[in-house]
C-alpha cells in the first residue's frame, strides 16, 4: 500500500538523519484543544476574521477589542496540555543527534512539552510589551506589575502608551533573531518535518522548499493535503498526534532503542 511504503521511507530518512527541522503551524496543537487559525471562530469571535484582528491597525483602532481577543485565547491556551504529537517530537531528540522546532504557533506548547531547541517565529501568548516600544524593541511589560483587566488594553507604565501582546502581527516584520534561527535551522537540516500547516502565511510558507533547496528531504504530515503536499518528498495523511507517534514507534525499532 502507497501509504505503508511513504511511512517507512519517512522513517528511513529519520534515520539517517544528523540535523531534523520541524516546521510546525496551529495543527500540531489542535489535539491539545486549540482551534487552528483558520477555523471558524466561536462566540463572540465567530464575527472576527482572524486576519482582520491579528494587525496593528486593528489593534489602533480598537486596541479593546483586540487586547479582549488574545486574552480569551492566552485563556484557552493556559488550559490546554501538550498531546501525543508535541511529545513524540520532545522524543525525537533521544533518536535523531540534533533537532530544531520552528513553529508557527503561539501557544508555548513546544516549550512545555519539554522541545530543547525552539524558534517562535510569530512569537508568543502570555509575553506583553508597549505598543511604541518606548524603551527599546522590544519594551516587555509584566502584566503581574500593572493593574489588567481582560477587556481593556492597559497603559504602559513607562509611557502611558497601550501595551499589546508579543506576537507578529500580519503587516510585521519577524524578529531579527528569530529569522538568524530560522536560517540556521533551514540551511543545517537533512531533514524538514512540516507538521500541521496550511502552508499559506509568509515567510513561514516559504521555509520547506528553502530546506529543499539546500538539500533537505521534505516529509509533510497534515490530515488534508496542504499547500506544501506539492513540494513534499514524502506526505503522510493523517492528525500529527498519531502520525508522529507511530513515526518514533518505528524509528525507535529502527535504531534498536525500542
Ligand atoms: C512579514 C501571530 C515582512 C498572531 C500570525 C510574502 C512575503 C512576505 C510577506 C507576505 C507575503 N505574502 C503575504 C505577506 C503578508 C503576510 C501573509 O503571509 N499573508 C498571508 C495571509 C498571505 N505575512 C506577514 O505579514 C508576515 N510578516 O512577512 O513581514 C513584511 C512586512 C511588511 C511588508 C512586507 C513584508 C507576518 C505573518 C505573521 C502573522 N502572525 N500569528 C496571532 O496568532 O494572533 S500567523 C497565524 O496564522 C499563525 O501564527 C499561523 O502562522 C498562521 C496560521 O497558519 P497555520 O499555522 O498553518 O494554521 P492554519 O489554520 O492555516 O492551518 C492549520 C493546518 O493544520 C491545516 O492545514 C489543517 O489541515 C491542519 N490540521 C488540522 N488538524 C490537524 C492538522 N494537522 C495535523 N494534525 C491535526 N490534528
Amino acid at each position: 500500500m502507497v501509504l505503508r511504503d511513504e511511512f517507512h521511507r519517512a522513517v528511513e530518512h529519520l534515520a539517517r538523519a544528523s540535523y531534523l527541522t520541524v516546521l510546525t503551524g496551529a495543527g500540531v496543537s489542535k489535539e491539545s484543544g486549540i482551534p487552528t487559525f483558520r477555523e471558524a471562530q466561536t462566540g463572540l469571535w465567530a464575527q472576527y476574521d482572524p486576519q482582520e484582528l491579528a494587525t496593528p491597525d486593528a489593534f489602533r483602532r480598537n486596541p479593546d477589542l483586540v487586547w479582549a481577543w488574545y486574552m480569551a485565547r492566552w485563556n484557552r491556551v493556559a488550559g490546554a496540555q501538550p498531546n501525543p504529537g508535541h511529545r513524540a517530537l520532545v522524543d525525537l531528540e533521544k533518536l535523531v543527534p540534533m533537532v530544531t522546532i520552528v513553529t508557527q504557533n503561539v501557544d508555548g506548547l513546544h516549550i512545555r512539552a519539554g522541545s530543547r531547541y525552539v524558534v517562535e517565529l510569530h512569537g508568543r501568548l502570555g509575553r506583553f510589551k508597549c505598543f511604541d516600544n518606548c524603551q527599546g524593541d522590544p519594551t516587555l511589560i509584566d502584566l503581574e506589575k500593572i493593574p489588567y483587566g481582560r477587556e481593556r488594553a492597559p497603559n504602559c507604565p513607562y509611557c502611558d502608551g497601550k501595551v499589546r501582546p508579543d506576537v507578529v502581527w500580519f503587516g510585521e516584520i519577524l524578529p531579527a533573531s528569530v529569522l538568524q534561527g530560522t536560517i540556521s535551522a533551514i540551511s543545517q537540516c537533512d531533514v524538514a518535518l512540516v507538521v500541521g500547516t496550511s502552508g499559506i502565511v509568509q515567510p513561514a510558507a516559504s521555509l520547506p522548499a528553502e530546506a529543499k533547496r539546500r538539500g533537505a528531504t521534505v516529509i509533510d504530515v497534515n490530515p488534508a493535503p496542504d499547500e506544501l503536499v506539492a513540494i513534499a518528498d514524502i506526505y503522510l495523511p493523517g492528525p500529527s498526534g498519531e502520525v508522529l507517534p507511530a513515526l518514533v514507534e518505528q524509528l525507535k525499532n529502527r535504531v534498536g532503542r525500542g
